[in-house]
């Protein structure tokens, strides 16, 4: 049975991984033709976002059918082919459900807008103001109200996200049910692993105005997530000891997290929370530039360590994803030490007690999209976002300059496979511009190269099977109030594991406050790492030390 604990997930945004068939898009063929690619990466498992029914308002995040692949991404037997070609090769499929929330061309919602009551009983409908307005003042993740007004019905209908995107009713069992069968559905394809969107979102609470902040309070860890939670377990993916699961987890808390990813809680598996990835936002608002907190991200990162550890949890541990900018622009260096800093960076993560997530091109150092003129961008959340600051007067310079470090887009550019036309993602005109630095930072040129930040992914993939502190060792902090290095410490039946990196781009002398003696450097992005009491660590240099 694959243990989670000492795997790797390689994340895969199908629209932009690879283009078999000349429009543009990328599609379930073109994973399948890359497993060769990802054998050789060493990933066990492969999370592709959503491929279902959809009208991609949201990239497939606004299913419209669950049941059925979207012909934009192929056919079932192309998906049957992939599964098939995966299990080969020892690499298991984990699918992305999006259960919080349908495409408003769900049958289901056109059921409920043409009068049916069983339907609309599926969704969360509620009677305007008498002033006509929302039902309450909570606010959309995507901007705006939270609230549409559905004519139709007379009533608003509840969208955390796009007003595309309709929040399910969780009180309904008959949702619950639907939901069972879904997974049940997907279970019986073979597929051993499931992400679940938003998922601690699903239990709201009271419907009240709330007069601190977005609404997220009434409805972020919810009153009943824990049982719903433990249902869908129960029902459908906890019959099978060898799925994995791992909740997205928006907003929540630690407190929640240790229910939701405890050994013997019968929920999840893991959890991703979202933290440490705010260290760069002003609060929880995302579009407002100022610099990464450097002593906040340890802070919380050690934090989270220690806490889901002392309460047996397990963490997905990551920087990037498809909503996230690219890890090195964000906190590494595109420039001169744009592969140090982006060994360093994974060197951080994948020496964390928890299952590493590896988003596509994140092995290659590839970076934020590098557009420059507004029509480049896609995304739903940074369309909207747009005009939002653009009605409060900024200018379209600084709405271009807030997307540029921001948008989710930059995660979203095509995979850069070769140097030539398109980053050999396409023969056709892609769904969006692919980075002109493809012609530097390609599989190609890195996939044979010892050097290359491929095959430093490579070998802390390989390291976390071949040594059991990484997946089992406990956590400790080093010197956690140093200005400029992250350093940690892993223990587990007398390997003793050493993460030393120094997170910036300027040389710093560290004094170790362990005793070195019989560490080895197990791993470095430098070539002649010499590890000393008192410690000359270049810019962004990684060691992962270890002792036996
Ligand atoms: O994301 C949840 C979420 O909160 C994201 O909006 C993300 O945190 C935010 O955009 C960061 O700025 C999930 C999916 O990963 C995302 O792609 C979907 O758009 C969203 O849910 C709605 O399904």
């Amino acid at each position: 049975m694959q243990d989670f604990k000492k795997s790797v997930v390689y994340q895969i945004y199908p629209k932009s991984f690879l283009d078999t068939n000349g429009d543009g898009l990328g599609e379930l063929r073109g994973v399948t033709q890359k497993l060769d690619y990802l054998k050789e990466l060493g990933v066990d498992y492969i999370w592709l976002t959503p491929f279902f029914v959809s009208p991609q308002n949201d990239n497939g995040y606004d299913v419209a059918d669950y049941r059925t692949i979207d012909p934009r991404y192929g056919t079932m037997e192309d998906f049957e082919e992939l599964a098939q070609q995966a299990n080969r090769r020892g690499i298991r499929l984990m699918l992305d459900m999006v259960f919080n929330h349908t495409s408003t061309e769900h049958i289901w919602f056109q059921k409920a807008l043409a009068g049916d009551p069983v339907y609309q009983d599926y969704y969360i409908f509620r009677p305007a103001r008498p002033d006509g307005s929302a039902p309450t003042n909570w606010q959309s993740k995507f901007g705006g109200s939270a609230w549409e007004y559905a004519p139709q019905v007379g009533k608003y209908y509840l969208h955390l996200f796009d007003k595309t995107q309709a929040d399910l009713n969780w009180e309904n069992p008959a949702v619950r049910r639907e939901v069972q069968q879904i997974v049940r559905f997907w279970m019986d394809k073979g597929v051993k692993g499931f992400r679940f969107d938003v998922v601690n979102l699903i239990s709201k609470g009271e419907y009240a105005d709330d007069d601190q902040g977005d609404g997220r309070r009434f409805y972020t860890d919810g009153p009943r997530i824990h049982e719903f939670l433990q249902e869908l377990n129960r029902e459908s993916f906890g019959q099978d000891p060898e799925i994995v699961t791992v909740g997205e987890m928006s907003s929540t808390s630690m407190e929640n997290c240790f229910r939701y990813a405890g050994a013997d809680c019968g929920e999840l598996s893991m959890v991703f929370s979202f933290h440490h990835l705010k260290v760069d936002f002003m609060g929880n608002e995302k579009w407002v530039i100022v610099p990464a907190d450097f002593g906040r991200l340890k802070e919380l990162l050690f934090s989270w360590q220690e806490g889901m550890a002392a309460h047996n949890a397990w963490n997905a541990v990551f920087w990037c994803n498809h909503d996230q900018p690219r890890v090195v622009s964000r906190f590494g260096d595109e420039g001169e030490y744009w592969k140090k800093s982006a060994k360093m960076l994974a060197g951080v993560i994948h020496g964390l007690r928890g299952t590493p997530y590896v988003y596509q091109g994140e092995e290659l150092g590839m970076t934020n999209a590098g557009f420059t003129r507004l029509e480049q961008y896609r995304d739903v959340e940074s369309l909207n976002h747009f005009q939002i600051l653009r009605d409060k007067g900024l200018s379209e310079e600084s709405v271009y300059n807030i997307l540029k470090i921001h948008s989710r887009d930059n995660s979203r550019t095509p995979m850069q496979w070769t140097a030539g036309e398109n980053g050999g993602f396409t023969t056709g005109t892609p769904w969006i511009n692919v980075n002109p630095n493809t012609s530097r930072i390609n599989a190609a040129s890195q996939v044979e190269d010892p050097d290359s930040i491929f095959a430093y992914y490579k070998a802390l993939i390989r390291l976390r099977k071949e040594y059991d502190v990484f997946a089992y060792g406990d956590f400790a902090p080093v010197d956690q109030k140093h200005p400029s290095v992250l350093a940690y410490r892993r223990e587990y039946k007398g390997q003793s594991l050493l993460c030393v990196n120094n997170f910036y781009r300027a040389g710093c002398r560290w004094h170790c406050p362990m005793l070195l003696e019989g560490y080895r450097v197990l791993l470095s992005n430098y070539s002649d790492s010499t590890p000393a009491a008192d410690w000359e660590l270049r810019p962004y240099e990684s060691v992962l030390l270890i002792r036996e």
